[in-house]
């Protein structure tokens, strides 16, 4: 068994992802053959202080989105170093990846190529245990996740007809993770109803399987939810609220410390993004907002928590980017009250786990996130569960790369069927 676990042999190849653009898989295989596999994926609205992901630059090859430099770091530098290490020495192994890179944001060899390796090693050590993903990294209280479910995408993610990026669907009042999918799809399938109904025939789908409508704005969006919602058979507010990635970041000028609507060309002070999310919530059952103002934007951040934090689930992404310190620096000001966590915004699994508990200990919600760029691996829903995350965001629930998790989660649910084992919402307050 234990010689078994040594690493014998770490490979790296570019695959792609859902958007068709390249991206890293790792293979770690052991002694007798045992392999992990690991694919990285992409943010089109990263945050500034993310990790590096290398991409090679040359237009020759995939517009310059390839990423032949981090597969063949894996290949010539990581994967090397690791020969005859334990598979199970995760923290060890992610300590020696970081070593090897040393740099404070992994610029050097690329976080994709770290990521690729650290994940890999995960996947490996889970099949030297012979135990699933979930039950290999499963630390203290493992449960079911309650997803939050991409409805109408905007932003980035969908050409920008609409200034906030996602609109999600929060089923608070399922029982189950399945119940919860369950009544996530008939809304989905009801709103695809009624905007079509609407007149927005062959609504396009962005890049999270989210509906695409041009709509005439945010509180357009919103209400077709709450319809949705209705029209479904559920209680909006009670069965199923609102989450929103407003991802401001996106449409701030720092200069100016202003936020730019697209629609309707309006700008608006931090001042008056805060008002503006305060009537929203008033107006519609939104339990959530990721993202309300931009990533640096500290001082907005705080008023916004204190105006907002009591009732309201603060979730930073682009402004903690799964980075402990400034995870810290947040817990330490009051800013906030949930940690978005991905695990390639920091590079590493131990990393991203020791985000996860810093967020535990102070009392902040933690939800795993995918990227809008996916594929078929399944990692963060093993992960979700391991940690007792609480909740996770995929994406929508059309397009096989989120489905694959979506799928996995359903799996791993045959081992947590209750009740009690399952994340169900808890109102904040
Ligand atoms: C986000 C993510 C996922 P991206 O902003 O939360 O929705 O988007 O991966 O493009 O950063
Ligand atoms: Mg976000």
């Amino acid at each position: 068994m234990i010689e078994a676990a040594r690493i014998v042999r770490v490979h790296a190849r570019e695959v792609l992802d859902s958007r068709g653009q390249p991206t890293v898989e790792v293979e770690v295989e052991c002694q007798g053959g045992l392999l992990g596999r690991a694919i990285v994926p992409a943010g089109a609205s990263a945050g500034t202080h993310e990790a590096v992901e290398l991409r090679d630059g040359d237009p020759r090859h995939f517009d310059g989105k390839g990423v032949l430099r981090a597969v063949r770091h894996v290949r010539e530098i990581l994967g090397p170093a690791l020969l005859h290490q334990f598979v199970t020495d995760q923290a060890d192994i992610d300590r020696i990846l970081c070593e090897l890179d040393g740099t404070p944001n992994k610029s050097r060899l690329g976080a994709n190529a770290i990521l690729g390796v650290s994940l890999a090693v995960a996947h490996a050590a889970a099949a030297v245990k012979g135990v699933p993903l979930w039950q290999s990294l499963a630390q203290g209280h493992a449960r079911m996740p309650l997803p939050m479910v991409n409805l109408i995408s905007g932003g980035k993610h969908a050409g920008g007809q609409l200034d906030f990026q996602d609109y999600l669907l929060l089923p608070i009042g399922a029982k189950t993770y399945s119940q919860a999918l369950h009544w996530t799809v008939t809304v989905y399938r009801t709103l695809g109803r009624l905007l079509t109904r609407a007149g927005h025939e062959g609504v396009l789908v962005g890049d999270e399987g989210g509906y695409g409508p041009k709509l005439a704005d945010n509180e357009q969006a919103l209400q077709f939810i709450v319809d949705a919602i209705d029209a479904a058979g559920l209680r909006p507010g009670i069965d199923a609220a609102i989450a929103l990635d407003v991802a401001a970041t996106h449409f701030y000028h720092a200069d100016s410390a202003t936020y730019h609507w697209r629609r309707g060309n309006q700008t608006l002070t931090a001042q008056a993004m805060i008002d503006h999310l305060e009537q929203l919530v008033e107006r519609y059952p939104i339990f959530s907002i990721e993202d309300g103002l931009a990533e640096d934007d500290w001082a907005g951040w705080k008023q916004l928590t204190d105006r907002l934090g009591k009732k309201v689930q603060l979730i930073g992404d682009d402004l903690f980017v799964t980075h402990p310190a400034r995870l810290q620096r947040g817990i330490a000001s009051g800013v906030a009250n949930a940690v978005l966590v991905k695990p390639n915004q920091i590079g590493t699994l131990s990393e991203t786990c020791q985000v996860v508990r810093l967020a535990q200990s102070a009392g902040y919600r933690t939800i795993i996130s995918a990227r809008s760029g996916e594929t078929e691996d399944t990692t963060i829903a093993d992960l979700a569960v391991a940690l007792g995350a609480g909740q996770i965001k995929i994406g929508s629930v059309a397009r096989s790369e989120r489905l694959a998790k979506y799928n996995q989660l359903l799996r791993i649910e045959e081992r947590f069927p209750t009740p009690s084992e399952f994340a169900a919402w808890q109102p904040l307050g």
